[in-house]
């Protein structure tokens, strides 16, 4: 009687060892990280934090604004540009990593009376040397929001600078900015 409680509680553990062994077999195969996008930073501007946007260029102005909006109520306005570079960037170099790839998407908007074409580009150093890598370009008309973006590829390098930036060919064109998704994929 004994031995037989034995046998039927050895079965028992037998068959649950083997039900748990099949049941975690397919647990085992994890979904590849690169999968699912990641988000790395966004902002709509809503709450008025312009973090990690800033001007580019002496004597650009970055804000939030009002007057525009492609979500909400706020955007930011880019004013007081002399060359074409500059603009609103963002260091991106702690949040990036070599070799890994992202989606970059800014929305744009000008209203200058006519149509202008406005670049996403990234600036980045490699051991002292400088490199520009245009991400999108796109031809932005007066009084539209249009979605600069595009796929970027970091390079399997250890950079030393890594910014992204919204510029336009007209280099004294004032500009907004909204609802910046950049992600990881
Ligand atoms: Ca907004």
């Amino acid at each position: 009687m004994k031995y037989g409680v034995i046998s039927v509680f050895v079965i028992f553990v037998l068959i649950s060892f083997s039900f748990a062994s099949c049941s975690s077999a397919p647990a085992a195969v994890e979904e590849p990280e690169d999968k699912t996008a990641v988000v790395i930073s966004s902002n709509d501007f809503e709450d008025s934090q312009l973090e990690p946007w800033v001007a580019r260029g002496e004597g650009v102005s970055v804000e939030v604004s009002n007057a525009f909006a492609h979500s909400g109520s706020f955007s930011v306005y880019v004013s007081g540009r002399t060359q074409n570079w500059n603009g609103v960037q963002a260091d991106l170099l702690s949040l990036i990593a070599s070799g890994k790839n992202y989606h970059f998407s800014v929305w744009v908007y000008q209203n200058s009376g006519e149509s202008k074409n406005m670049y996403l580009t990234v600036e980045r150093t490699y051991k002292g040397d400088k490199n520009w890598d245009r991400v999108a370009e796109i031809s932005v008309p007066s009084g539209e929001w249009v979605e600069l973006s595009g796929d970027y590829s970091v390079p399997r390098k250890d950079v030393s600078e890594f910014v992204l930036y919204v510029e336009a060919e007209d280099a004294t064109l004032d500009f907004y900015i909204d609802d910046v998704f950049l992600s990881k994929m």
